[in-house]
């Protein structure tokens, strides 16, 4: 029997060979693989059926063209996906991501992770990506509805409220979601829960705007509780100034921690009297109004703006990457706990690298990755199809200790399985590979019980 270390060699070998060019979905699978094939070595019932290998297969993708028209007259083209990965614990669920970057394999690694990550929220949820490589920046609201309208007129004959529900994700916020559930309404006729992240007048579940940042603290207030300490009082910095970033610091503040910074792509700024209150109503009208940049509030409230940087060379106690995949390199790992990070929450998707999350286990700076931190906002796209489906709405109150007790049944199935890792520190406890067996489980059963799918 080879050894562990070969056996991983060999799967992602012929991962690789079988999806060449795709270096995303790459580094998504070996995450999950080096911490399910050694899990598996006691497991025979899920290796002699292949189930990884099955799993890192998705049911299918869906690429088709959505063709529009600018304001100028001109005719533009765009590429648009649906990977719906795998629906066996519950119908296809995972956002839209509407981004200059977007590709096949972007797509295919976050439908996988998102697999994965509704498989932990205890919901019935499957796991699914979409979007397209539109770029939705210094477009008019016009050119936007028309965007998705056609982007609608190609998905809706693959989605459904029991077959695939999307909601948004990068550069699909309140105003696309609107724009597309109204065109799916327009053509089918149907009003159901088949999109979530709707406006509370149409469907949409209180909470879900706030629940990913808000999601993301209570997960790391659960594992700060779990090794004896606090938020109170914790330097924090966050990358991003979009949804996730917005509700993290909107959070972070509510529970006594400081946020020091906050991004774009075009650079970061650092406010050492801290982004609350009425600074972070601020940002949230620039982003979520005017679509302004970043480097304006450092204009606005007099504090430094570092033009083509990310935040992580500013000394802090806690580190939430909340902007896209890959923005935290290895030495950026590597600085920040030279700096004494004690914790990272990625709001964000994979936002770290490989190196940098092996550089943050090893050091035992407590490592809360993606799959397992950000769940609360496909927590309350799921609460939000609940709610859809009885036809009544929730309060504020019901869905957030909703999301609260979530996160940390989250917080619980990684500590049962990430407690005993020879990957982190003694004591410390691996979130990593608790998210990824924990997630893992519940897929793989369902696909043992069906048989050959
Ligand atoms: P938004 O579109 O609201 O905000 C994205 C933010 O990230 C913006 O500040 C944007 O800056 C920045 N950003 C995007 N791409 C890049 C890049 N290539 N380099 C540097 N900065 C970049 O998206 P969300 O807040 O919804 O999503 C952020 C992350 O959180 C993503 O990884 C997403 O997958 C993940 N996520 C989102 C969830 C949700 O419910 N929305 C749920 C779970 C995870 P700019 O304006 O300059 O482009
Ligand atoms: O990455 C994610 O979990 C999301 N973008 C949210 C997906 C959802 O269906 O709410």
């Amino acid at each position: 029997m080879a050894s562990v270390e070969q056996q991983i060699e060999e799967f992602m070998g012929g991962l690789k060979r079988r999806n060449p060019d795709e270096p995303e979905f790459h580094q998504a699978v070996f995450e999950v693989a080096e911490s399910v094939i050694p899990f598996l070595q006691d497991q025979p019932q899920y290796l002699e059926a292949r189930i990884l290998e099955r799993m890192t297969e998705p049911d299918r993708a869906i690429l088709f063209r959505v063709a529009w028209v600018d304001d100028s007259g001109e005719i533009r083209a765009n590429k648009g996906y649906r990977v719906q990965f795998n629906n066996a614990i519950g119908p296809y669920k995972g956002g839209l991501r509407f981004h200059p970057t977007v590709t096949l394999s972007v797509l295919k690694f976050l439908g996988f992770e998102q697999t994965f990550k509704n498989s932990l929220t205890t919901l019935p949820m499957g796991g699914a990506k979409g979007g397209s490589d539109f770029n939705p920046h210094g477009r008019s609201d016009d050119e936007v509805l028309r965007f998705c309208q056609s982007f609608m007129t190609q998905l809706y004959r693959y989605i459904g409220s029991d077959v695939d529900v999307p909601a948004g994700d990068i550069g699909v916020g309140g105003r696309e979601i609107s724009y597309l559930f109204g065109q799916y309404k327009r053509i089918t006729h149907h009003f159901n829960g088949v999109i979530t992240g709707k406006g509370p007048s149409f469907g949409g579940s209180l909470i879900r705007t706030e629940a990913t940042g808000y999601g993301c603290v209570y997960f790391m207030k659960n594992v700060l509780e779990h090794h004896g300490e606090g938020l109170e009082g914790k330097t924090c910095l966050v990358s991003g100034a979009g949804n996730v970033a917005q509700y993290t610091a909107e959070k972070l503040a509510d529970e006594g921690a400081k946020v020091v910074t906050m991004s774009d792509s075009d650079g970061f700024v650092h406010d050492p009297e801290g982004i609350a209150g009425e600074r972070l109503e601020w940002i949230k009208e620039l982003k979520n109004k005017r679509r302004g940049r970043i480097s304006e509030y450092a204009d606005e409230f007099g504090c430094n703006y570092y033009e083509g940087e990310a935040p992580w060379r500013v000394p802090c106690d806690l580190a939430f990457p909340s902007a896209t995949q890959n923005e935290l390199s290895e030495d950026d790992a590597r600085t920040l706990i030279d700096n004494g990070v004690r914790a990272v929450g990625e709001g964000a998707n994979m936002p770290t690298e490989q190196g940098g999350v092996r550089a943050f286990r090893e050091a035992g700076v407590l490592f809360a990755p993606s799959k397992a931190a950000n769940a609360g906002g496909v927590a309350v796209s799921g609460l939000e199809q609940t709610q859809n489906a009885m036809r009544l709405t929730w309060t504020r109150d019901e869905v957030d200790r909703r999301l609260r007790e979530i996160m940390g049944k989250i917080h619980g199935t990684c500590v049962e399985h990430g407690e005993r890792s020879d990957k982190t520190p003694e004591g410390v406890v691996d979130y990593v590979a608790g998210a990824n067996i924990g997630g893992f489980i519940k897929v793989a059963d369902a696909m043992l019980a069906y048989g050959v799918v």
